[in-house]
């Protein structure tokens, strides 16, 4: 597919005349001395592609290689499985949760402040909410206007889940979601400064070269890397890639666009904290429990033709052992990030989902699948918030 037909947002991808292919230079002082300045960067990408999972890959390589790394877990709404999964990986973990950094760049600029001076962070990166396109616009172009003496901006990069990559391609499988959704893709690529392919331990080369050979194609004028975030395959060099080469600053924008904001609506935000506990006090395996609990909501969405592309859980029982699951799609099989090691008795929980359904329906579907696992294992389940809101809810 040639770039023109991802051309989407009419045209007003004008390019910066500098070069992204040059190194930072270190900013001089009056008298000559070098100035430290930080680098930030924008981790893209669709629901589920491997944000977090790549930025805490990313996070340990730099740490050892380069500096200290902050990151930044940015997404909709309150108590969010990333931040909870990112600190368990040792990284300098920051939370914006409660919008888009877009929308609260005084506070993102803070945050990276604190990040350098309280915490000694050399590199901070943080993602966006997963369509969360227009982070260039209002992201880099504010940090590149007012931060550019203490900041600078690595390549906006934008990750692709080879899977989610089939609706783009011209013979690819049907994968369960609307046409809207493969409109958001490829604003997502349009975008970037940088492309990844993620995931490719899944894939065999002759599919990895047909992907990176169709995101060559699709957008020649972007540079595209490819890695595993899962088992570490070339991170290293996608490391040093970002270390040394800074963002294009495109003048990128969906501000006025419409499409955009009507394929936004095709999804709703759950996310939802409770604390469950077995009412005869006796230990069981509650990686069951939570298997059953994203089953019953799996069927629950094939019952009402509707989709997930990413629903996270993430429980805790004590003693640092927690369990960590996704699905990435009622066609998909439940991923273990992190299995409980022990039996418990109760377990405190978060469940984020992103869905592809009308806010009401899917807050039900999840108290069903609460109320299924509760009568199975003679659980009792505390809810101590949820919240449930699609883009285009009115009073939102
Ligand atoms: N096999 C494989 N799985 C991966 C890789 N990277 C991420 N995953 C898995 O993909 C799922 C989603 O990963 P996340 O890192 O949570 O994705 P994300 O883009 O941050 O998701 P959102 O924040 O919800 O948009 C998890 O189950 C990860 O373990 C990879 O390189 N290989
Ligand atoms: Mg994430």
């Amino acid at each position: 597919m040639p770039y023109d037909t991802f051309n989407t947002y009419g045209g007003a991808a004008a390019m910066h005349e500098d070069t992204a292919t040059t190194k930072a230079s270190a900013l001089k002082t009056a008298d000559g001395k070098e100035v430290d300045k930080i680098r930030f960067m924008v981790m893209s990408g669709f629901l589920g592609a491997g944000k977090t999972t790549a930025m805490i890959s990313m996070g340990q390589v730099m740490n050892k290689n380069y500096g200290k790394v902050g990151i930044i877990a940015n997404d909709l709404g309150a108590n969010l499985v990333d931040t909870n999964l990112t600190q368990t990986s040792g990284c300098t973990v920051e939370e914006i949760a409660s919008g888009c950094i877009c929308y609260q760049m005084d506070n993102t600029i803070d945050k990276i402040r604190r990040l350098k001076d309280r915490d000694g962070c050399i590199f901070v990166m943080s993602d966006i909410p997963g369509l969360g396109v227009g982070a260039l616009d209002h992201t880099y172009h504010r940090l590149a206007d007012d931060c550019s003496d203490w900041i600078t901006l690595s390549p906006f990069t934008v990750l692709v889940d080879p899977e989610r990559i089939k609706l783009l391609l011209p013979d690819g499988d049907d994968i369960n979601l609307p046409e809207e959704i493969k409109y958001l893709m490829q604003l997502q690529l349009e975008e970037a400064d940088l492309i990844v392919l993620n995931k490719i331990d899944l894939i065999d080369d002759a599919e990895i070269e047909r992907d990176v050979n169709f995101l060559k194609e699709a957008c020649p004028d972007i540079p595209v890397m490819k890695i595993s975030a899962l088992t570490g395959e070339g991170v290293p060099e996608l490391c040093e890639y970002l270390e040394t080469h800074e963002t294009l600053l495109k003048n990128f924008s969906v501000r006025d666009n419409e499409q955009f904001q009507e394929a936004e609506k095709t999804l709703t935000w759950y996310n939802r904290r409770m604390f469950i506990k077995q009412l005869d006090d006796k230990k069981i395996d509650m990686n069951e429990v939570i298997d059953e609990l994203i089953e019953s909501i799996r069927m629950g969405l094939i019952e009402k033709k509707r989709n997930v592309p990413h629903l996270k859980t993430f429980a805790t029982a004590g003693a640092g052992d927690f369990n960590k699951c996704s699905l990435l799609g009622i066609d998909y099989d439940i991923e273990h990030t992190q299995p409980f090691l022990r039996d418990h008795k109760k377990m405190s929980m978060i469940i984020n989902a992103r869905a592809v359904c009308e806010s009401r329906p899917f807050a039900r579907i999840v108290d069903d699948a609460v109320d299924d696992i509760c009568d199975k294992y003679n659980l009792d389940a505390q809810i101590f918030f949820t919240e449930c809101f699609n883009m285009g809810d009115e009073g939102r």
